[in-house]
């Protein structure tokens, strides 16, 4: 059975999302107790943990963890320690040094509530706790030899080898122009590291935490990458048609603020149709696993190609 048509399954996403949004949200109030020392520090990093969220990169690793054939417990602290991290980015790309935001998920960012001091820190003890949280996975009967992989691969999807790099990039690219080929390859460049990284260590710790094979894996690293990409050009296309519905106008914010984005270097109608072809990559990568194990990771894929917000 090919597993490359929306209608090839039968499954109901939508109640998978929120109950695996509620475990993990119950896991993520458990795991940052308001107490001292550091109180402040503490309801910073529950203020931003625990905001909202779609719980796509926790959804994504625990989906992988139980496609290998493990249970949602074991993969739980590696799925809490992804989130983490993204949320320390949020707060992090939200700082006036960054894209000074005012607004995240609706409500005032970290450092408007907290300072900038409080906010660097809990972004540095977000960091600190996803670490903690992945090696706590001993205690679910993970080796102590996957753990070390799992740590390794959040690492890289943090530094230089992701978020650092594509935030870096972006940064070095802001006010600047550049002709269609050089924008594509800066703006993939700066997606591949800003957001895929972060999906690709989701799905590839719930893999290792899972138990996979070496191989299956790598295929979920790649469905992963896919989905990453994907997810950022359905961003682009979305901030477009939004920003022309509220302006009433044909031009979105990011033609207006001069951003480079997909629309922007491709035009609308190209950027839906390479989202389309990323899904039906994605989709590839997961052939040869059980279609009612792949299920949820297949409804993943579209949910974020057809999403509205
Ligand atoms: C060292 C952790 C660390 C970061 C430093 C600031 C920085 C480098 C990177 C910024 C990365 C960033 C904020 C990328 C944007 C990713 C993205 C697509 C965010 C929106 O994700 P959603 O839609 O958000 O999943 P919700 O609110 O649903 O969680």
């Amino acid at each position: 059975c090919r597993l490359t048509s929306a209608t090839s399954y039968n499954f109901e996403f939508m109640s998978y999302m929120v109950n695996k949004a509620k475990s993990v949200n119950k896991a993520l109030d458990e795991a940052v107790p308001l107490c001292e020392p550091v109180l402040k520090i503490r309801e910073a990093m529950r203020y931003t943990l625990l905001s909202g969220g779609k719980r796509v990169r926790p959804m994504l690793c625990l989906a992988a963890c139980e496609l290998v054939g493990g249970q949602e417990s074991t993969a739980m602290p590696a799925a809490c320690a992804i989130e983490m991290l993204h949320a320390s980015s949020l707060i992090q790309d939200d700082l006036p040094c960054m894209d000074d935001d005012n607004l995240r998920r609706g409500k005032p960012t970290n450092h408007k509530v907290f300072g900038e001091d409080i906010a660097i820190l809990t972004a540095d003890a977000l960091i600190a706790l996803a670490v903690k949280k992945t090696v706590s996975s001993t205690s679910f009967g993970v080796s102590p030899e996957r753990v070390l992989r799992a740590v390794m691969e959040m690492a890289k999807a943090v530094g230089t080898e992701g978020l650092v790099a594509g935030q870096a990039a972006d940064l070095a690219g802001e006010g600047m122009s550049f002709d269609d080929d050089v924008g594509l390859e800066h703006l993939e460049f700066i997606h591949i590291h800003k957001t895929a990284a972060l999906l690709e260590a989701a799905a590839v710790m719930g893999g290792i935490m899972g138990g996979g094979s070496d191989e299956e894996i790598e295929r979920l690293r790649s469905y992963a990458r896919c989905i990453g990409l994907m997810f950022q050009v359905v961003d682009d296309v979305l901030d477009v048609t939004k920003s022309s519905e509220e302006l009433g106008k044909t031009a979105g914010k990011d033609l207006i603020a001069g951003k480079l984005t997909y629309p922007r270097v491709m035009g609308v109608e190209k950027s839906k149709e390479y989202a389309e072809r990323l899904n039906r990559e994605a989709r590839e990568h997961l052939q040869g696993f059980e279609l009612d194990k792949v299920a949820p990771l297949l409804s993943l894929a579209d949910y974020i190609v057809n999403r509205k917000n």
